[in-house]
């Protein structure tokens, strides 16, 4: 790691201090100092109000007991978290993870990312982040009810459609929502369709919602691919995980000529030389919630590795779309020896930051998640338009916007890169590009 100049780093330096132990917040808090040190030449005006110091501390934290009764009778009991980090630019905004890593430290990581990401998309929300250490896995429909219901009773103190607006993450698809939705709408008494985004469409939710994610990660591939007269037909890919954001990166990046050979979970992965088959995949995760070995089980052209790394199947284009650092060094190796020429996180913060360097050295693209899987919460953005105008939107027109908004994504973090010294640096172009957005509006702001 390169020393931070004079300025960043008795910032940084208090970032450890205040927040001991919470490794991935100190990672990505690292990882926006790093590309800083131009903007803060330019601009005295940001240290002199503590501008640092002050977006690096979320402006509320809550952390809150979840118990519930599970289909046994047993009282099990989860910790709820929601850190309300960044509202200069817009109610807080941001996701909620389930999934029994959840802890502060992943919390603070995920919000300080959300609030730079979502300044990314120009549209006018702040940055937040929630989630519970509770295991959705295994557990009936009911027993994800009874947590939902548990959690959102003190969650719904907190949230409202101008105050703190919730999404979805790694184990909260539509099924957890509508718990959730039913739960503040019973509490409040108010059908308030803005209060959380990622709804059924049939009850407030936006086309377009489910697959934005991915379908942005590979909208922002294709403009790296294009700013290098290059396209994505006849291209091999490959995506990680085989969730929300895997399953429709998969299918965008098919329906724009490539094929994908391999995708993962967290027991090993799957390689199928004739392109993944979308419909079997979805049957399996989002139908049956099973695990790859279904998908293996059901096709001939497929077969499973358990364990090992979905990074050792060669590839042109590697799409990390499962969990922080599940990218490192020696996978970054892996890609580059294989030919890989473009990575463009779906995830949040996937690849570490050797893998990072190794990707820079070996000139392979690299576009991160705050930038490339900013897609989502965008068409969260739209959701919230189309409930504030009590009106929804065709397919088309909002996939339009979407495509829209990350071709905007990328030419900013270009053109921002170009203006601070770093050309085609998309990490420092999106970092700063995000930051100084945030920045004017708290220094307009003031001291708050
Ligand atoms: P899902 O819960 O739908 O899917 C997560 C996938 O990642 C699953 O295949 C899961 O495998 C795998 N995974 C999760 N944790 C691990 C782990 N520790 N090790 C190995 N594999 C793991 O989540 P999403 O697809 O919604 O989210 C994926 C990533 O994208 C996350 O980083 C999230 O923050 C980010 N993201 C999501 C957005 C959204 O709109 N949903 C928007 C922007 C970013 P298994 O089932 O075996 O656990
Ligand atoms: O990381 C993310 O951007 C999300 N999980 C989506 C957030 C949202 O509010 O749609």
């Amino acid at each position: 790691m390169n020393d931070l100049n004079p300025t960043l780093q008795p910032v940084f330096d208090e970032i450890l201090a205040r927040n001991p132990g919470e490794n991935e917040f100190h990672q990505a808090t690292r990882e926006l100092l790093d590309s800083l040190a131009p903007v803060v030449a330019r601009h005295p005006e940001y240290t002199d109000a503590a501008i640092i110091r002050r977006v690096c501390e979320p402006e509320r934290q809550i952390i809150f007991r979840v118990p519930w009764v599970d289909d046994a009778g047993q009282v099990q009991l989860n910790r709820g978290f929601r850190v309300e980090f960044n509202s200069a630019l817009g109610p807080y905004k941001g996701g909620l993870r389930f999934h029994p890593s959840v802890y502060l430290g992943i919390v603070k990581f995920l919000g300080f990312e959300q609030i730079f990401k979502n300044a990314l998309t120009g549209m006018p929300i702040g940055g937040g982040k929630g989630g519970s250490d509770f295991d959705p896995k295994g557990r009936s429909d009911a027993e994800v009810m009874r947590f939902c219901q548990s959690f959102m009773t003190e969650l719904y103190r907190h949230i409202g459609e101008y105050t703190d607006v919730p999404a979805g993450d790694i184990g909260v698809g539509g099924r957890e929502i509508g718990y959730l939705f039913g739960q503040y709408k019973r509490i409040t008494n108010r059908y308030e369709s803005g209060v959380l985004t990622g709804k059924g469409l049939g009850w407030g939710g936006s086309l377009v919602r489910t697959e934005a994610t991915g379908y942005g990660t590979v909208y922002f591939a294709q403009e790296i691919l294009r700013a290098r007269g290059q396209s994505l037909e006849g291209r091999t890919v490959i995506v990680s995980g085989s969730g929300n954001v895997a399953i429709y990166a998969a299918q965008k990046a098919t329906a724009l000529g490539a094929t994908v050979v391999a995708c993962s979970d967290s027991g090993g992965y799957v390689v199928d030389e004739k392109g993944l088959d979308l419909e079997l995949l979805k049957d399996v995760k989002e139908v049956r919630r099973e695990r790859l070995t279904a998908y293996a089980d059901a096709r001939e052209s497929a077969h499973h590795v358990a364990g090992g790394s979905v990074w050792d199947v060669p590839c042109d284009i590697a799409l990390p779309c499962a969990t922080q650092n599940e990218l490192d060094k020696s996978h970054a190796l892996a890609l580059v020896r294989n030919g890989c020429t473009v990575v463009a996180e779906g995830a949040n913060m996937p690849c570490t930051p050797d893998a990072v360097q190794v990707f820079a050295k070996a000139g392979v693209a690299f576009a991160p998640g705050k930038a490339a899987n900013a897609g989502g919460v965008a068409t969260s953005a739209l959701e919230m338009q189309q409930n504030a105008s009590r009106d929804s939107w065709s397919f088309a027109h909002t996939e339009q916007r979407l495509e829209e908004i990350m071709i905007g994504i990328h030419a900013r973090c270009l053109e921002t890169a170009d203006a601070y010294g770093s050309p085609g640096n998309y990490v420092d172009g999106a970092n700063i590009a995000g930051f100084v957005q945030v920045a004017d509006a708290m220094l307009a702001l003031g001291v708050i």
